[in-house]
């Protein structure tokens, strides 16, 4: 969380200004009261050395994070509802003005740098994958985190292991990146922190493979501002389940969409 911020670049492809071209890259932001790092977060967003569209999603944020994100609304486009609906739900809504040719999530708390980003849209970018997963558990399991969240990834690891056949670490990883033509297929119909497992069942029942690619992880606490609960764990073994278990619909369409380095745009 102590890295040096680069300056700011101008954000030249967002697909708002008249004339420019596709971004490769949409970042999605969803944001609930993070006034102590949403600017940070953003900044060093706007620094990537990439194409990029920047999508903050506010849900009714109840401290500083809509006045903060005020000063940014020429270079990324912010979206607000006016109550809290969700990770998932604020995902859902922003996904229909996503533009990137990839999709990322970013969490607006720097658990997760976003100069890693360019790593894991690369493989997308190049055509090698559709999908692709930080992981946080290359080197271990990361010391900052809590036994009961170590607890929880390692099972929801194992779950993916075991009922989709996908050797992957990281399931609720918030580093996923999807080709966004996938992720519009996908149909999601999450409202919280089940996303993460219903992009991971969904993905696999497309016919994708997750690609992992190691990443640093600095965890915070309740204290610090950390909305996930346990109570979201049971939800989140549910949703694999379910949608490995009982047929998805979406998962029935056939792999129709070209892959990047064809004719998508
Ligand atoms: N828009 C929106 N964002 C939310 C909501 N709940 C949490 N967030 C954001 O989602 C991100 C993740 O929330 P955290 O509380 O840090 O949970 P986490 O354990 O990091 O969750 P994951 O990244 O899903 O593993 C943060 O940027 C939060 O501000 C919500 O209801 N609406
Ligand atoms: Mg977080």
């Amino acid at each position: 969380m102590s890295q040096t911020i680069q300056a700011p670049t101008p954000n030249v492809n967002l697909r708002s200004m008249p004339g420019s071209e596709a971004p490769d890259v949409t970042v999605l932001v969803p944001a609930l009261n993070e006034e102590d790092t949403i600017a940070e977060v953003v900044d060093r967003l706007l620094a990537l050395p990439i194409t990029k569209q920047i999508i903050v999603i506010d849900d009714g944020s109840t401290d500083k994070t809509p006045q903060v994100l005020e000063k940014y609304k020429d270079r990324i486009l912010v979206l607000t509802n006016p109550r809290r609906s969700g990770k998932g739900a604020a995902i859902v809504k922003a996904l229909p003005r996503a533009e990137g040719k990839v999709v990322i999530i970013q969490d607006a708390d720097l658990e997760y740098s976003p100069e890693e980003i360019p790593k894991l849209v690369e493989p997308i970018i190049k055509g090698e994958a559709a999908v692709v997963y930080g992981t946080r558990f290359s080197e271990g399991l990361p010391k900052s985190m809590a036994l009961a969240n170590k607890t929880v990834n390692v099972l929801l690891a194992w779950t993916v292991r075991l009922a989709y056949f996908q050797g992957i670490t990281d399931e609720a990883t918030c580093y996923k990146a999807v080709r966004r033509d996938l992720l519009l297929q996908m149909d999601l119909q999450c409202k919280r922190f089940e996303f993460c497992p219903e992009v991971t069942a969904k993905a696999v029942r497309l016919g994708e493979k997750i690609k992992e690619v190691p990443i640093h992880y600095e965890a915070r606490s309740k204290a610090a501002g950390k909305k996930i609960r346990w109570t979201d764990a049971p939800e989140a073994f549910w949703t694999l389940l379910r949608y490995r278990f009982w047929r998805a619909p979406e998962a029935a369409k056939s792999k129709a969409q070209p892959k990047l380095n064809g004719s998508q745009s």
